[in-house]
């Protein structure tokens, strides 16, 4: 059994030292919530670790962890802190974090700094982090890592441990590339790659995956294979995980008799006046000013509420050592008085102000008690108080939500706006406030059984198992490669064969992919290789391509091969003629042909390549984005018109290319193998259209596929590079255990 590693900015805990007695105190915030309660839950299964721990950076020193290390490890998890330099931190924390990640990602570029040193520190910290859990970690370990604090450490780790598993969530939006691409080149290259050092990247809503998988293509020039990423012969998943919340603790807390009196309480001193409440850490991007606008903007709409309605306010202090945050505070006290002078009476105030931490029996009571939540980030993550409330409701209660919090995407039952339309923010409150109970509470029950499905401990499973998921696919997809053993193996039998036979695709196999098809001519190196091969009598060497057949002939007819073109519609044997397939007249391109020119208008690079039964529209040399989207609607357009034809559509390496159905690569190598009937047969190639033949062969061929996508074939070789070196290997009498291609 594996050990489970945590890894945050900080530890989950703070010590306060200041009285007679140590002082544990439980962090607030999302993240600690979340893994408390699958913590504690975990207590009572067995879980599928041997132990769990946790290691952030420690807000005590190192001699107060050796005089209290015993009473902070918890019975649930272990504690490892690690002790940065005060002066590093802050640069790291205050200035990186959250004066140049945090309000960048959150769309607030206009308070985003960009300060050379801050990036250090935040880089030299996260090298230190790295440092610190290579010297822990043991094989077979998780390490889960937690936030835009440490974008970098996933790969500074996995060079530290190459093989060990890492996952990475991102608790916060992840911005659309206009925005990203606001960081200065190197930092913006280097978080990507750092992220790309997990197996597995968690966000919190689908919007945020796509910009991500967006940024890595337009800045690091990787694609994407829908959410998966190929980065340096690794599988990595990229997947939404909604956070979810510990939903019967905010149930349940209904019937926890300290919150009953607190909430009765309530009623008693603000008799029968409505409350609308929020809670939220002192943030610019909670949207405070515009909250309290649109209260100001309800409360002069309409007159008839004054008096009859309180607003209650709960600010909890936060990050005051930056001094946009100091500001803002000042702003939103200001705005408070002054809605407060305004509207005022000598027995009412419309709003009731706090700054300052809730417990949690105080924040559960509110949660109950007030018939309207105003929750109107301007960006949010996620924000586990909306869901909280609508948890903890169990007779109504109304949540007016802003649009741009992740939470806005698992609850659509809210009062859904616009943050910064006071309008409206006022005109909700008024229907939130007079909307008739039975609506409320349907509303209140669809949302629950939503949040009661997906919650935090399902929420932490999930990740972990498609964590463990993703590790066995990578495991599996390795376990193809080529390795010295099977190399001899297969070199065995080809030396002890009397007739062989070689089916090649050229394209990304025997030649590198160009910018234009028509650059890919054979260098010297394979014309050689094929020369080679093809010099032996006991060879047949066949080209098998989706290339037009007057292309193989220009470049490869004076060899003593033979070819397919067009994935099987024609073939030639050694110094035969070509040879058509098939019957079906080629008329059904004139239907196809102007779909795909008004593709090549509108997206500028790409191309259409016209062979006798194929047509082919490339977007290999577009601007990748807009390649790829283009290629998504041809496809679909190509697959509505082509239902119950003949015709084909196939997804192929930048490229997408309808043909004659029953024409494929598997086919015809059937074909030719019956036709040649070797002993020792070996096919090699790297395209979707290659696996019908990967297939078609399973048991008859060595199936070799090349790159490290999921494949049919049997093995494969990591790169183009690997092939004709792989190819001469085996026709030397003594093969070389030491060639690039061997792992
Ligand atoms: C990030 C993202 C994302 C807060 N004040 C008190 C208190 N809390 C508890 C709430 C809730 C949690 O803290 C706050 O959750 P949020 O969702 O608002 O977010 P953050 O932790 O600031 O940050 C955010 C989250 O990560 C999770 O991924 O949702 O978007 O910014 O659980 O109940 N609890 C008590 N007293 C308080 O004063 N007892």
């Amino acid at each position: 059994m594996s050990r489970l590693i945590i890894v945050s900015n900080r530890l989950p805990f703070s010590l306060d030292t200041s009285g007679d007695k140590p002082v544990i105190r439980q962090s607030s915030g999302g993240l600690v919530s979340a893994l408390q309660s699958y913590f504690e839950r975990s207590k009572q299964s067995a879980g599928k670790f041997k132990s769990k721990q946790w290691i952030g950076s420690a807000n005590f020193s190192q001699e107060e962890w050796n005089a209290y290390s015993s009473t902070l490890s918890g019975e649930d998890f272990s504690i490892q802190p690690i002790f940065v330099d005060e002066h590093e931190y802050s640069d790291y924390y205050n200035g990186f974090s959250n004066s140049t990640i945090w309000p960048l990602f959150h769309y607030f570029s206009s308070l985003t700094e960009y300060q050379s040193e801050y990036y250090d520190a935040y880089k030299s910290v996260n090298e230190l982090f790295a440092r610190e859990i290579a010297a822990v970690v043991q094989p077979g370990d998780v390490v889960w890592i937690h936030d835009y604090q440490l974008m970098l450490l996933p790969m500074l780790l996995r060079q530290q441990a190459p093989e060990i598993t890492i996952g990475f969530f991102l608790h916060i939006p992840f911005p659309s590339y206009e925005l990203y691409r606001l960081l200065p080149a190197s930092w913006r290259k280097n978080l990507l790659l750092g992220i790309l050092g997990a197996d597995l990247i968690g966000f919190h809503t689908y919007d945020y995956v796509s910009h991500f998988i967006q940024s890595v293509k337009m800045i690091l020039r990787i694609d994407n294979h829908y959410n998966t990423i190929q980065f340096n012969n690794r599988l990595i998943k990229t997947e939404l995980f909604p956070i979810g919340i510990d939903f019967e603790k905010f149930r349940d807390a209904v019937k926890n008799s300290k919150v009953k009196e607190i909430s009765s309480d309530l009623r008693k001193v603000y008799g029968d006046k409505k409350i609308i409440f929020s809670v939220d850490r002192l943030d610019y991007t909670k949207g405070l000013n515009y909250r309290l606008k649109g209260f100001e903007q309800f409360l002069t709409r309409y007159p008839e509420w004054r008096e009859k309605v309180i607003f209650i306010l709960n600010i909890i202090p936060s990050r005051d050592a930056i001094p946009t945050y100091g500001e803002r505070k000042k702003m939103i006290e200001e705005n408070i008085s002054m809605i407060n002078g305004k509207f005022s009476t000598l027995h009412w105030q419309p709003l009731i102000y706090r700054y300052n931490h809730l417990a949690f029996e105080d924040l559960c009571a509110l949660y109950q008690t007030a018939e309207v939540a105003l929750i109107t980030p301007l960006r949010d993550g996620m924000n586990l108080v909306a869901k909280e409330y609508v948890a903890a409701s169990n007779n109504g209660g109304v949540l007016i939500l802003s649009e741009l919090a992740g939470a806005a995407a698992e609850l659509n039952e809210a009062l859904l706006l616009t943050p910064t339309d006071t309008d409206q923010m006022a005109e909700y409150l008024a229907t939130a406030l007079e909307m008739p109970l039975a609506e409320q509470k349907s509303r209140m029950k669809t949302m629950q059984g939503r949040l009661q499905e997906y919650d935090v401990v399902v929420w932490v499973n999930d990740f972990l198992d498609q964590l463990e998921e993703i590790k066995n696919e990578q495991r599996r997809a390795k376990a193809k490669l080529l390795d010295n053993a099977t190399t001899e193996k297969i070199h065995r039998h080809y030396q002890g064969a009397k007739k062989r036979c070689f089916l090649l695709d050229y394209d990304g196999t025997l030649s590198p992919y160009t910018k234009l098809p028509s650059e890919a001519a054979p260098g010297k190196q394979v014309l050689q290789c094929l020369k080679n091969l093809s010099a032996d009598p006991k060879n047949e060497v066949v080209i098998i391509s989706g290339r037009d057949s007057q292309t193989l002939d220009k470049w490869l007819s004076h060899l003593p091969i033979h070819f397919v073109s067009e994935h099987g519609v024609f073939i030639k044997h050694k110094n035969g003629k070509w040879e058509t397939q098939t019957k079906v007249s080629p008329e059904w391109k004139d239907k196809i042909r102007p779909m795909f020119q008004s593709y090549v208008t509108r997206c500028a690079g790409s191309l259409i390549e016209e062979k006798a039964n194929t047509l082919s529209w490339h977007y290999r040399n577009t601007q990748p984005d807009l390649g790829f989207v283009r290629s998504r609607e041809l496809l679909n357009n190509l697959l509505q018109l082509t239902s119950n034809t003949p015709i084909q559509v196939i997804d192929g390496n930048k490229v997408i290319e309808v043909r004659l159905s029953g024409m494929d690569k598997g086919i015809t190598g059937l074909k030719l193998s019956t036709h040649f009937n070797a002993d020792f047969m070996i096919c090699i190639g790297d395209d979707t259209t290659d696996e019908d033949m990967f297939k078609a062969l399973h048991n008859k061929a060595y199936t070799i596929r090349v790159g490290s996508e999921t494949t049919a074939a049997d093995y494969s070789l990591s790169s183009q590079e690997e092939v004709i070196p792989f190819l001469e290997n085996l026709m030397q009498e003594q093969p070389s255990r030491k060639k690039r291609w061997l792992f």
